[in-house]
């Protein structure tokens, strides 16, 4: 139902991004992405680029009266260094950054100057997709979906954090990453994060981390576990796996379950008094079967360190074929607390999507009215058939 596009250059003029499929209707304006852009923006282990951009949104298509018209919202997003760059003679960039797409870019694309790699590749392009997200937040709220982020690990340094036993946990521990610089929500783990990102800028280098995005207030049968390509937790993954250094992604403790016997693993479905099925636990992270459970979805990325280094890396110069160290220019020293904004976009994107799927409709109305009769469908129907039954397919004779 949803389709987003992002085109521009990291040093170009500026990022575009168009999101089609989002139905007529909903209350938008720029203030509404303004948030999430700011916030994509902070964080302790950024580097000079941030000081230059103010990333605001502007609506060009879709948003007329301050609502969506259903058309194609068209956006963009200037960027201000574009200035320092535009009348600069510019060296060529020949010596591979390893792990950026400075290489394997060139190669694919038979690119003569590295720096085409780069200006695609780079992260500025997630400002166009937090903008977008933040359009299908703007979406969410209206049904009681609300997105939030931290970070558990950098370079390390962990934050041990039980798991929530309500909503209102989570956004207090929402409230707390706010406040702080890495954006983790226990205050003696984010001073030993962030005192890890100065050492390792103190000696030249860069770090990685893992970040989770928690999405409440999900209704129960948003995906299907009815073809690969609708089942929700591969298109999570999919998504959260594209943004720039994300090299792993789990649903719920994934890794851990893995580790354990099935009886230890699988949540437990009980009734509650009114008749409604709960469970007590979250294991399975939200999603069973490509199907959201009704529980909290909770996803986890782990991202490698930035490959811009200031202690060069051993490559090759590609002008002359001989052994070249990496050559700096400016770079994130740690962008973890930045990436988990960049989650909760996408995020927000693929959940928006999922909803439009379930509720269909051109217009906010219309899902609104959908949504009603989803809410109440949530009752299991009791009793089910409980007649024995043939199971077979016709046979043509
Ligand atoms: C990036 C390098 C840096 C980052 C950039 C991603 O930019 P510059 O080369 O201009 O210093 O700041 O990220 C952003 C601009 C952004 O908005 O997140 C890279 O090489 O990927």
């Amino acid at each position: 139902m949803l389709r987003m596009l992002t085109a521009g250059e990291s040093h170009g003029p500026e990022l575009t991004a168009i999101l089609e499929g989002m139905p007529a209707g909903l209350p938008l304006t720029e203030n509404d992405l303004q948030d999430d852009l700011a916030r994509r923006q902070k964080g302790y282990g950024r580097g000079g680029r941030m000081s230059i951009e103010k990333d605001r949104a502007r609506f060009t298509a879709g948003v007329m009266g301050s609502q969506t018209t259903g058309g194609p919202i068209a956006l963009t997003i200037t960027n201000r260094d574009w200035k320092n760059w535009r009348d600069r003679q510019i060296d060529p960039f020949t010596v591979p950054r390893p792990g950026h797409a400075d290489l394997t870019g060139a190669v694919k694309y038979g690119y003569r100057d590295l720096r085409l790699s780069l200006e695609r590749a780079s992260a500025r392009e997630t400002a166009a997709r937090v903008a977008v997200g933040g359009v299908c937040r703007r979406l969410l709220a209206e049904f009681g979906i609300t997105i939030g982020s931290y970070v558990t690990m950098i370079g390390g340094e962990t934050a041990e954090l039980d798991v929530p036993s309500s909503d209102e946990v989570y956004q207090a521990r929402f409230a707390s990453a706010e406040l702080s610089e890495v954006r983790c929500p226990a205050p003696a783990a984010s001073e030993r994060m962030r005192a890890r990102i100065k050492r390792a800028f103190q000696s030249k280098d860069t770090l990685g981390g893992v970040f989770e995005v928690v999405m409440l207030g999900v209704p129960p049968g948003l995906g299907s576990h009815v073809h690969f390509d609708r089942k929700l937790d591969g298109i999570l993954l999919g998504a959260l796996g594209s943004i720039p250094s994300i090299k792993g992604v789990e649903i719920g403790p994934a890794f851990e379950n893995a580790a354990r016997q099935g009886t230890e693993v699988h949540d437990a479905i009980h009734r509650d008094e009114q008749g409604r099925l709960y469970r007590a636990t979250n294991r399975a992270g939200g999603l069973e079967g490509g199907i959201t459970t009704g529980e909290p979805i909770i996803i986890r990325a782990a991202m490698k360190p930035i490959s811009t280094t200031i202690n060069p890396i051993q490559s090759v110069d590609l002008a002359t074929g001989e052994p070249a160290q990496t050559v700096y220019e400016r770079s994130d020293h740690c962008a973890v607390p930045r990436a988990a904004v960049v989650g909760e976009a996408l995020a927000a994107f693929v959940l928006a999507d999922a909803l439009l799927i379930k509720l269909g409709g051109d217009s906010l109305a219309e899902l609104k009215a959908r949504f009603a009769d989803l809410r109440r469908s949530h009752i299991a129907d009791l009793p089910m058939d409980n007649q024995p039954w043939t199971f077979g397919f016709q046979d043509e004779n």
